[in-house]
């Protein structure tokens, strides 16, 4: 009965080993993500989402953000690159050159996030549409087949126009109408992550409570995007994803404790699962 509105079939996700590199692996060849995001004060979630991609093995990862920051979160993590972006028109340039694009870590929903929103929106590229992403997507809804839409239990419910609790009561149903809806996968995130394509629901059975705290989501979308870079497929990438990125959560509960847990704690931990 719980099923009741489960019409798909359902999986547990398992890990799936990812194949070594190759012996001529060059940056060029290992994808480029491209992070749009992080209006003022939220710069950490774009970073988080950059840092996390470069983690698990993407071959180059840039930022577009507010000029204001873009510096200082180069100067922190060298090996991102990170552009201040002022405009649609400043954004196309650097939408060019990725093969992968994470909208939405920090983004706002103010005149800024608008612009990159619309202006990332235009492009035919594979999206990881997360938090502001999906809030903007709420109010101007679209479909598109090539993105995974990362929504945590407050944004499924923005994007259903229904609530938090009704998301809840039946994440089964929730995940299935965030896909039908908006197309692409739908990752309802929380306890027992769902994670909803075309043929199946998948289930995640790894994570903990310590990931309730701020980033958490930030550093998923940046997996997710950076497993796609690498040539995974969306569903598998999101399947993977999800699962790499409770699993690494795991990993720092059992060394220091779920209380206190930190998004970034994670990183070192992914470094380790993806090889
Ligand atoms: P309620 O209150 O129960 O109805 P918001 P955000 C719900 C950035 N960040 N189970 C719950 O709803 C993000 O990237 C930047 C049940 C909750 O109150 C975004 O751009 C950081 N309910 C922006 O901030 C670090 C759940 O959703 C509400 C649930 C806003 O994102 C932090 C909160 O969601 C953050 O990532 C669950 N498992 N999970 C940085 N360092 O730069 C969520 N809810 O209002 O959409 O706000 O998620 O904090
Ligand atoms: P966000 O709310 O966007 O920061 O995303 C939070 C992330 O942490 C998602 O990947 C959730 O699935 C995960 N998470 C939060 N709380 C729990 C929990 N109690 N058990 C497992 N995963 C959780
Ligand atoms: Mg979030």
């Amino acid at each position: 009965e719980v099923f009741a509105s489960v019409k798909s079939s359902v999986f547990r996700v398992i890990q799936k080993p990812m194949l070594p590199r190759p012996r001529c692996a060059h940056k060029g060849a290992m994808g480029h993500v491209l992070v749009v995001g992080g209006d003022l004060g939220y710069s950490g979630a774009a970073r988080m989402a950059g840092e996390a991609a470069l983690r698990v093995g993407a071959g180059l990862v840039s930022i577009a953000t507010h000029k204001e920051h873009a510096g200082l979160m180069n100067l922190y993590r060298p090996e991102l690159m990170c552009h201040g972006v002022e405009s649609g028109a400043e954004l196309m340039a650097w939408l060019g050159k990725a093969d992968v694009l994470v909208l939405g870590p920090g983004l706002g929903q103010g005149a800024w996030g608008k612009e990159m929103f619309s202006a990332v929106l235009k492009s035919d590229k594979p999206i990881v549409l997360d938090a502001d992403g999906l809030n903007l997507l709420s109010v101007s809804p679209l479909s598109k087949p090539n993105w995974v839409l990362t929504p945590h239990p407050g944004e499924a419910g923005r994007l259903l126009r229904s609530s938090t609790p009704s998301v809840q009561q039946d994440r089964f149903a929730a995940a299935t109408a965030v896909r039908a809806a908006y197309g692409g996968i739908a990752v309802l995130k929380g306890a027992g992550t769902l994670i909803a394509s075309e043929s199946q629901i998948a289930v995640s059975t790894t994570g903990n409570p310590g990931m309730a705290s701020g980033g958490m989501g930030d550093v998923l979308s940046g997996v997710i995007a950076g497993l796609i870079a690498q040539g995974l497929d969306l569903q598998e990438a999101a399947e993977q994803g999800v699962f790499l990125h409770g699993r690494a959560a795991d990993l720092a509960a059992v060394k220091d404790g779920e209380r206190g847990l930190l998004a970034t704690d994670l990183l070192p931990f992914l470094r380790q699962l993806v090889n």
